[in-house]
């Protein structure tokens, strides 16, 4: 009996020899494995997001960013909504509003779901100012994702087409001052000429106004696609000047002491213009926001213009000097990654 098991044993050794070979190289190349790290990704890099998207809008809320851009070629039956924790990895998410459909009057013409303004309120809520056939429309929600609604219960434009016949009621952007006190700013020019810029303060529930407070504020070299930016007390209207289709199209800025101005062009503008080797080309219609005391623009530029009209998202850091001129953008490809705030 003895004997046998011996033999049992002895035939076992090469096995477990050959058992413990593998351990070995199975913990050698697990070890290997983790040596070999993954890149760790330290820029945001242009195009931001993959795909021909413009006039970008972000808002921040709870832990991701939210950007809204129109689909390009000139705008699409919805907007492009993606989400994002890190500004570098993007999900593409669907919104229910606005549509082409939903947002259809009898003043409307047949452009597009365009130029998204986000805006979370004093109230919590996110409004959106949004243009759709060449008006403006007012849309709102607890979410970012909505379920968004028109918030007019009658279903109507917030600005219409034929409010003021002789400029385009679209690229609408809603600024809310220290005070509290939210203003819409919008406005256009139309066959690439003559942009205005109106401004209106908005009542508290951010979804109506006063049709007498509408004043026309239109600051030097001013076409479209208004952005307000308040820093150490001076308002920094910013905008685009030339044709959105072309290497004309470029970031001015003018500052004042009030919402209303009056204006005065900004030092170093424009401030962000068609790059020397046409890498950034016509870029405009942006949106600034601060991570980390770090201002960005985050604007779109022109991929493609020859047989229709491609643009893409990119971002800068935006930077001002001691006497608070906006500095020029020189485009680097993307900034440095940040964390969320
Ligand atoms: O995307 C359509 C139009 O192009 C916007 O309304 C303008 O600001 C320009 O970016």
């Amino acid at each position: 009996m003895l004997k046998i098991s011996k033999k049992i044993n002895l035939l076992k050794k090469p096995l477990y020899f050959l058992i413990l070979l593998l351990l070995v190289f199975n913990c050698k190349q697990k070890k290997k494995l983790e040596d070999i790290k993954e890149p760790v990704t330290t820029r945001i890099e242009n195009p931001v997001i993959p795909g021909y998207f413009a006039d970008p809008s972000m808002v921040k809320y709870e832990g991701k960013y939210y950007v809204y851009a129109t689909i390009d070629p000139w705008g699409g039956d919805e907007l492009a909504v993606f989400e994002s924790s890190d500004f570098i990895n993007w999900e593409q998410k669907h919104i229910n509003w606005p549509t082409k459909e939903a947002c259809t009057s009898l003043t409307s013409n047949g452009s597009m779901v365009w130029a998204p303004s986000v805006i979370q309120a004093k109230n919590g809520k996110f409004y959106m100012y949004v243009s759709v056939g060449s008006e403006i429309w007012v849309g709102e929600s607890e979410n970012p994702l909505g379920p968004w609604k028109n918030a007019k219960e009658d279903h109507s434009p917030f600005i219409k087409g034929d409010m003021f016949p002789e400029y385009h009621m679209i690229d609408a952007e809603a600024f809310i001052d220290e005070d509290g006190q939210a203003y819409l700013y919008w406005g256009s020019g139309l066959n690439w000429e003559n942009g205005h810029c109106f401004i209106v303060p908005l009542n508290d529930d951010m979804v109506s106004f006063n049709e007498n407070e509408i004043q026309d504020i239109t600051p030097p070299h001013y076409f479209e696609a208004p952005f307000m930016l308040k820093k150490n007390g001076t308002y920094y209207l910013m905008y685009s000047e030339g044709k959105c289709t072309d290497s004309t199209y470029m970031v001015r800025y003018s500052t004042g002491n009030s919402p209303y101005g009056p204006w005065q062009e900004g030092a170093n503008s424009p401030i962000l213009s068609t790059s020397k080797n046409s890498t950034t080309l016509g870029p405009g219609h942006h949106t600034v926001f601060n991570v980390n005391n770090q201002n960005y623009i985050f604007y779109h530029r022109i991929k493609d213009n020859n047989d229709t009209l491609l643009r893409e998202l990119a971002i800068d850091s935006l930077n001002f000097n001691a006497a608070g001129d906006i500095l020029k953008v020189i485009p680097q490809g993307g900034v440095s990654k940040f964390t969320y705030e």
